[in-house]
């Protein structure tokens, strides 16, 4: 049997680079500042993501790592999928635990991982090829929030969407995704969602702020990301790791704070941008979820439960849907 690898870029440099442009215009002319989490992954930045997930501090990977090894199977059969699409599939290593448990059921037939980053996206496609014969891999360079429309819709689907990034989305953003997301889907496919579960403040913040700074070079990078491609002269050092947990959204905000008064050149956009000393910019929210708050939004989207499966500790949880 033979293996087929694709890539298809919805991203070419011109959308890419006119998204980052309307991101940093629109991010930066606001009250207060921010910029979307998107950017934290070019190739430094997905490295150091990486590196992350292998922090003590960073439960999230290794609990839903924990519930695939139990689960997966129970997910494939559940799923009857011949075909896995993930989104923010990043190095896609978690993603082997699905991709093994669908083999074993003997039905796998293609993968579809769907990430920003060109690079880690390649490079992944090409590894999971190689470990399983016969897999057809349609690697699809693409923002999984503007581009749902454009994913391939043949075969048995189960679209994984795992890790907690849908606690990137803001809450009127999550619902249109998971609206949209139902409407591309058939019956017979499923969504595997997974999602970090609200717990004591202290471990929540600690995972987004190691004492060894990788998240915190992990927020900077997005600065590095703009001064090369706006042509910025941001001083990334001058500006500190900030993570709180904000108890009324219950999500985590990480920012960048200003540790004196700057004024900062975004050359490609002709636009010079000042910050007041100690001033914040918000880099990401990612949102905590209770089970049943989950589920709601689930079955508000249109989506019907067939299993939700939680971690011995409660720490985090996947939910597994049908259209
Ligand atoms: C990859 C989006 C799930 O929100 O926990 C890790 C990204 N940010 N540390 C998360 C992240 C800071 C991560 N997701």
């Amino acid at each position: 049997s033979q293996t087929a690898i694709s890539l298809v870029n919805h991203l070419g440099r011109d959308h890419l680079r006119q998204a980052l442009e309307h991101d940093v215009r629109a991010g930066l002319a606001s009250t207060p500042k921010w910029l979307p989490p998107k950017w934290f992954y070019d190739e430094a930045g997905s490295e150091l993501f990486s590196r992350i997930t292998r922090l003590p501090e960073y439960y999230p990977t290794r609990r839903e790592l924990a519930i695939l090894r139990r689960e997966a199977l129970d997910i494939a059969v559940r799923g009857g999928a011949d075909t896995l699409v993930e989104l923010g599939s990043g190095s896609s290593e978690k993603t082997v635990l699905l991709l093994d448990a669908l083999a074993a059921r003997g039905t796998l037939r293609a993968y579809t991982p769907v990430d920003v980053d060109a690079a880690t996206l390649g490079e992944a496609a090409h590894r999971l090829a190689s470990r399983y014969r016969g897999l057809t891999v349609r690697a699809i360079c693409a923002d999984f929030e503007a581009h749902l429309a454009l994913l391939p819709r043949t075969g048995r689907r189960m679209v994984a969407f795992l890790g907690g990034t849908v606690g990137n989305l803001t809450p009127a953003a999550r619902e249109v995704f998971l609206k949209e997301l139902r409407a591309t889907l058939r019956p017979g496919d499923t969504f595997l969602l997974g999602a970090d579960l609200i717990k004591d403040t202290g471990r929540m913040v600690a995972a987004y702020d190691d004492v060894s700074g990788v998240t915190a070079a992990f927020n900077r990078n997005v600065l590095h990301v703009i001064n090369r491609e706006l042509d910025a002269d941001f001083e990334p050092d001058a500006f500190e790791h900030v993570a709180l947990y904000d108890e009324r959204h219950e999500w985590i905000e990480m920012r960048l704070r200003a540790s004196r008064a700057m004024r900062v050149r975004i050359g490609d956009l002709g636009l010079r941008v000042s910050y007041a000393a100690g001033e914040e910019m918000r880099t990401e929210i990612s949102a905590k979820f209770r089970p049943e708050g989950l589920r709601r939004e689930l079955l508000a989207a249109g989506f019907g439960m067939i299993r939700q499966y939680t971690d011995p500790t409660g720490d985090f949880t996947l939910v597994l849907a049908h259209p």
